[in-house]
Parts: structure tokens; sequence; C-alpha cells
């Protein structure tokens, strides 16, 4: 299967090499990867390559694959520990006919011009679908720099996007993900530490610590903090209720602790649900696992089960984990096009869940 998948990346890559000209959207050539290393020491091949890509979030709607990645940019912003190289203006929605198909860009969707509460850095984005509606949640830095969560709407998967005026009320951080459990619940989670500002945050409330990117966070053999759940309410604009944080245990039921960082969670995170479980994963990004944890109940707790995805070449991992046609995917990405940490590029695989449950660890390189 890998094998066949290989071959399928390959022809992709050749095919969206082939269209990039072809794109609906103008190509700023400042942007474009310099260089492409097609070697087989990576596991599968970047799907987009006239822009980089990352954080990429899939979902099948109306039978049809749409990812909603960050759009990498080279900004000149010099790199730090709060990220603020990571300066992205806009956001481009992608499409696939099927896990083998070719890669279409649908164009730019939302810009930070368009977003009336943003100043910059347009993160980790989600996307939802209700009753023909779509949805794009999105963090970005307000005029105090301070991370929120947006969200604009749209009558199709692939906009444009309207945002809203403000910020969803009590919303902080980044990487917002939502997910729509089988009873029709919506349920966002969100939260990244250091330059996610998760770490200045305790029951909701902005508290600056010093500083950053480690001001506030807990000490070593204190329970890790754990991403933020709320219930979304039935427009899917708003929270429905106070937002909670999500306890990650070990297997003897205990916190997973601060000092455990390759279990630990960081950022990124994604809900999935197999077989009536919830599957919780997420980046521990310092030691850049894709860790996952499951439990029985969309709030948690949460128990520790393994790795999904080994580190993969830059600092930065972030996935999604969708169904398609009855088989799963990862996405995710690296830095294969441009070996830069700031200019991604996405990619997917097949994912497995084995028998009793756990899901087969996935190593990005061969
Ligand atoms: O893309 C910017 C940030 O990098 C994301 O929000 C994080 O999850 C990390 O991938």
């Amino acid at each position: 299967m890998n094998n066949l998948f290989r071959f399928y990346s390959a022809i992709i890559l050749v095919i969206t090499f082939a269209s990039c000209n072809n794109s609906t959207n103008t190509t700023d050539t400042s942007e474009e990867p310099q260089t492409e290393d097609s070697s087989s020491k990576y596991l599968s091949q970047p799907l987009i390559t006239d822009h980089f890509t990352a954080d990429p979030s899939a979902h099948v709607f109306e039978g049809k694959i749409y990812i909603y990645p960050s759009h990498d940019i080279e900004s000149d912003v010099p790199q730090d520990d709060l990220g603020s190289h990571f300066n992205m203006m806009d956001y481009h929605v992608y499409s696939m006919d099927s896990p083998t198909s070719s890669v279409v860009d649908e164009g730019k969707v939302l810009g930070v011009e368009d977003i009336p509460w943003a100043k910059r850095q347009l993160w980790a984005p989600d996307a939802a679908e209700k009753d023909g509606k779509y949805y794009l949640y999105f963090p970005a830095k307000d005029e105090q720099d301070i991370f929120k969560i947006g969200v604009a709407v749209a009558d199709s998967p692939t906009g444009p996007f309207t945002a809203q005026p403000e910020p969803i009320k009590g919303s902080y951080s980044i990487d917002p993900s939502v997910f729509e459990d089988t009873d029709g619940a919506y349920y966002m989670y969100f939260g990244g530490i250091w330059g996610g500002q998760l770490q200045k945050y305790r029951d909701n409330k902005f508290d600056d610590k010093g500083p950053a990117p480690t001001d506030g966070i807990p000490a070593a053999e204190e329970p890790a903090l754990g991403p933020i759940i709320a219930k979304m309410s039935e427009d899917l604009l708003e929270f429905a209720e106070t937002p909670k944080e999500i306890q990650i245990l070990d297997q003897n039921g205990e916190p997973i602790l601060s000092s455990d960082h390759d279990r630990r969670f960081f950022e990124a995170a994604w809900v999935h649900k197999y077989n009536g479980k919830y599957y919780l994963s997420y980046s521990t990004s310092d030691t850049h696992f894709i860790a996952y944890a499951t439990s029985d109940n969309p709030y948690g707790p949460f128990t520790y089960q393994g790795i999904v995805l080994n580190p993969v070449e830059g600092w930065t991992n972030h996935h999604s984990i969708v169904e398609i046609n009855g088989e799963w995917y990862l996405f995710y990405h690296d830095t294969q096009l441009s070996g830069e940490t700031h200019l991604r590029n996405i990619k997917m695989t097949p994912l497995t869940h084995l028998p009793d449950g756990s899901i087969q660890t996935i190593d990005p390189n061969n």
C-alpha cells in the first residue's frame, strides 16, 4: 500500500509542478520554493509546490477533499522563540477529488486586510460545515499583539469567506480545530504554548507572567497545560459555554507532567472519532512528536496512548486526521522544499488504526 501511495505521490508532484502556471491565483515569485528535493528519504512528497503551506486541516465536504492550511511566506521578520517569523498574511483553500488526484489551488479566500480586528500572523486554521454554510476558524494577533480566534463564513467550501467583525468572545491562543460529533454537536479545541501564548492564561484569564516564551509554564513537577475545549453555539459563531482545560493522563491515571516533553501537549490539537472513541492528537513540538490520547468523552480526561507521527524535518509538527471513503489519512507538513523552519510544505499519507484501537506510528522519513 505504501509503495503504491508513494508512486501516486510522485505522480501528484509531477502534475502539480506541471499545473503551477494554471493556478487560479497568480503566484508571488518571491515566495516560490527554491529547490525540490524528491529524494527517497521522505515517506511522501509535497502536495503543493508553488506556495509554502503548513498546518493542513483536511475535511471531506460534499464528497470532495478540502485542505485548509497556513500559507507560509518569507517576510524577513527575524526568527525568535515567539515564532514572529511565522508572519503569514492570508489563506488559500485546496481541493482534491480523491486521495490520489491532483491538488487544485482554489485561490486566496481570506487576507489579514479583510479581518477588522486582526493585525498579523494568520496561523493554523480549520474549517467546519453546517447546513450548507462553511466556517473558517483562524488565530491572529490583534492590535495589542494578543492571539485571538476569529471565524469567517462562506456559502462554499472554497469561500470567499467573510470575517466576523470581532474575534470569538472568550477566545485566546492559537490552533483552533472544530470537531463535529456524531450527535451533531460541534466543539472547538484550541491552544498552543510559547509563541501561542496559552501559558499566559489560567481559568481563561490573561495573566502576563513575565518574559516570554516560558512565562507561566508550570514547574517541572506540575501537570502540563492541556488544550482547551468549548462547545460551539448553534450558529457556530460563538462559544456556547465557558472554555475548559482538558486533562491528559498517563496509563496510571496520573496527569502528564510539565517536564514530560515527549508526551505533554504543546499545540496543534485535533480530535477524530473512531469506533466510538475520541482520539485527541497533538504536537509535543519541542520534542516534535504528534502524540495521541483517547477518551470516551469529548471533554476528556484523555489517556495517553502513543505516537501518531515521529518528528518531521523542521521545528514544528502539525497535522489532521480524516476519513476519506472508509480509509484514514494523516495530513502533515515538513520542510522538504525549503529547509527553512517557517517555509513548510504539506503532505499526506495513509493512517492505520490497528485492531486493538491503537494507531500505527508513522515515520515521515524512510
Ligand atoms: O503555523 C504557525 C504555527 O506553527 C502553528 O499555529 C503551530 O501549530 C505551528 O505549526
